[in-house]
């Protein structure tokens, strides 16, 4: 495929290692403490998310994996099928990961004869880099054009709707609106939408609520490697910010709310402790060293991160109330993960 990369947010890594400083004293200073589920994704991170991808227990990932096996064709002829042959769209994608699911995808549009640019966009520099290279590996030079966008997701679809005044459709896939709080994700669809012009597409998985031992064993697999994972923002914290978390002392805990429908991630203290950080050195900015301290007492939590399941009815509801026109849900054979595809109005 032919791969190109626009970076419109720097990465700045300095201001990068301050800001996750600031939220770690702010997190772990509150009488709750908490840390946000958006510092897994390091390189270690990054890599055990794939593997936890993998896991059977995890089953988001099959089940979406196999709605976009089943009906890609059916999506791209229910909701493309009026694009003229001139026309070409933009497929955006938020967070594609490792674009194991949306090649399934990609490979549909180019079946169907779509002609389309894919633009993925990712905060991380890396990140593209690294899908970059897998679509290359699986798409002949010239089937597919890919164009990356380093940037936060809005301010990404606010440059390619300007760069690009084509037809868009914008996929928002793994149930990563879950990571949300309710408002904050209706928040951010609400943004999504008025992004976007009048009869572009938005493509969003979401998990589903279902019996909630099976979601308990997705969040808590009997691997541990989503206890690794988690483990993994201690670790993560001693490498970039010189924190001395003894890893031994904590340990994952899940567990799930199926009232509010969430499935929530916690690391626990095992025994009364003081953590330090020292931030002399961590930035190298000149800047008077600090000491820090964070009082653990025994079995005290620190919310790392909240999955939101969903129902369909709620989904609808909720796109339909800010500004998009539910057209389709396509659904796995277990109706456990839902792609449900909505159009701008
Ligand atoms: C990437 C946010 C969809 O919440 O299911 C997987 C992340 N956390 N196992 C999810 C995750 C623990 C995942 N999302």
């Amino acid at each position: 495929s032919n791969f190109d990369v626009t970076v419109i947010k720097e990465e700045n890594k300095d201001e990068a290692l301050k800001q996750f400083r600031l939220h770690v004293i702010q997190g772990l200073s509150r009488p709750q403490k908490q840390l946000s589920s958006m510092y897994f994704y390091d390189d270690v991170g990054s890599e055990l998310f794939a593997q936890i991808m993998d896991l059977e227990e995890y089953y988001l990932t099959g089940c979406e994996m196999e709605i976009l096996r089943t009906h890609s064709k059916a999506i791209v002829e229910n909701h493309l099928g009026d694009v003229s042959d001139s026309e070409i769209i933009n497929v955006i994608e938020l967070g594609a990961g490792d674009g194991r699911k949306t090649r399934v995808f990609l490979t549909a549009l180019v079946i169907a004869g779509v002609k389309f640019e894919y633009i993925p966009i990712d905060i991380s520099y890396r990140a593209m880099t690294l899908l970059g290279k897998s679509l290359e590996h699986h798409f002949e030079r010239d089937a597919l054009s890919v164009h990356g966008i380093v940037a936060e997701y809005i301010e990404g679809i606010r440059f390619v709707v300007d760069s690009r005044p084509r037809k868009s459709l914008v996929l928002f896939l793994g149930s990563s609106l879950g990571n949300f709080s309710k408002s904050g994700g209706v928040a951010f669809l609400r943004e999504i939408g008025s992004t976007l012009k009048q009869g572009d597409l938005f493509m969003i998985g979401t998990d589903l609520k279902k019996n909630p031992e099976m979601t308990l064993r997705a969040y808590s697999d009997s691997l541990g490697v989503t206890r690794k994972f988690n483990l993994n923002l201690l670790s993560r914290m001693n490498r970039e910010l010189g924190t001395t978390f003894d890893l031994k002392k904590f340990k994952h805990y899940a567990s799930y709310d199926p009232m509010d429908g969430t499935a929530v991630s916690y690391l626990i203290s095992t025994e009364k402790q003081t953590v330090y950080m020292n931030t002399s050195g961590a930035t190298g900015n000149g800047d008077e060293p600090e000491r820090h301290e964070f009082v653990f007492e025994a079995y005290e939590a620190i919310h790392t991160e909240s999955s939101r399941k969903y129902t369909v009815e709620s989904m609808h509801s909720a796109l339909n109330s800010i500004g998009f026109a539910v057209q389709e849900t396509y659904y796995d054979s277990q109706h456990w993960f839902a792609d449900t595809v909505a159009k701008v109005v």
